[in-house]
């Protein structure tokens, strides 16, 4: 398989633990997205949303969206589960995957901020702190309340929850969230960061980390 990826993107970092935890190789195809890269026409022909990540399978089909993406991979290689089979309790961890990937993660992307500082004119700095916190706070402070005692997100079971939390709070310390309300996700985080999939997806260790 390969993965068109950008180290700092926490889209592609969520789908590099998913294929770790799974034990699946593949290969990395950097895209600068500082550079444009992921608006190239050869990318766009595989992604036209011109956003990475997308996963291109051996027989040459081509996955985009990380949430799509990481559902086939649990669907396509069972072991280790991403989610319990209670349905409910499988449907609770969605509603915090989906807290991260539909409620901080898009208003926090490159593009939107971007877009903020031009052509809408709004201070770089403003866009730095007060907008990127304020997205992150409100869904941290949800996922606080929520997520247990750990050492996972869902006790003592990893689940997508955990893939989906370590790249936002990755992205939350790069824009200098202050953690001293999010103990437990810290805790979370850290606990997550000990295990070789986790440790191997992080950007840092990357090919095209700079
Ligand atoms: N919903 C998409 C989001 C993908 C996404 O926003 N990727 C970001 C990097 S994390 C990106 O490509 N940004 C480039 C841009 O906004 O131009 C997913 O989960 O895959």
């Amino acid at each position: 398989m390969r993965l068109f990826s950008y180290w700092r993107s926490s889209a592609a970092y969520r789908v590099r633990i998913a294929l770790n935890l799974k034990g699946i190789e593949y290969e990395t195809v950097a895209l600068h997205l500082l550079q444009g890269e992921h608006k190239r026409d050869d990318y766009l022909a595989l992604n036209p949303l011109g956003l990475v990540p997308a996963l291109e399978l051996d027989d040459g089909r081509v996955l985009t969206q990380s949430t799509a993406i990481i559902q086939w991979l649990n669907d396509s290689y069972p072991t280790p589960p991403f989610l319990p089979e209670d349905s409910f309790e499988s449907a609770r961890i969605m509603s915090w995957v989906h807290t991260v990937a539909c409620d901080i993660h898009p208003l926090n992307n490159v593009g939107v901020m971007n877009f903020l500082k031009e052509p809408l004119g709004v201070d770089p700095e403003q866009v730095r702190t007060t907008w990127y916190h304020k997205w992150l706070r409100r869904g941290f402070d949800s996922l606080e309340t929520q997520l247990t005692d750990g050492p996972y997100c869902y006790g003592d079971s990893l689940t997508m929850a955990d893939i989906y939390l370590v790249p936002q709070v990755y992205n939350a310390h790069r824009f200098k969230l202050d953690f001293s309300n999010f103990p437990r996700i810290q805790s979370i985080c850290d606990q997550c960061n000990k295990l070789d999939a986790f440790k191997a997806a992080q950007p840092e260790n990357q090919p095209d980390a700079e």
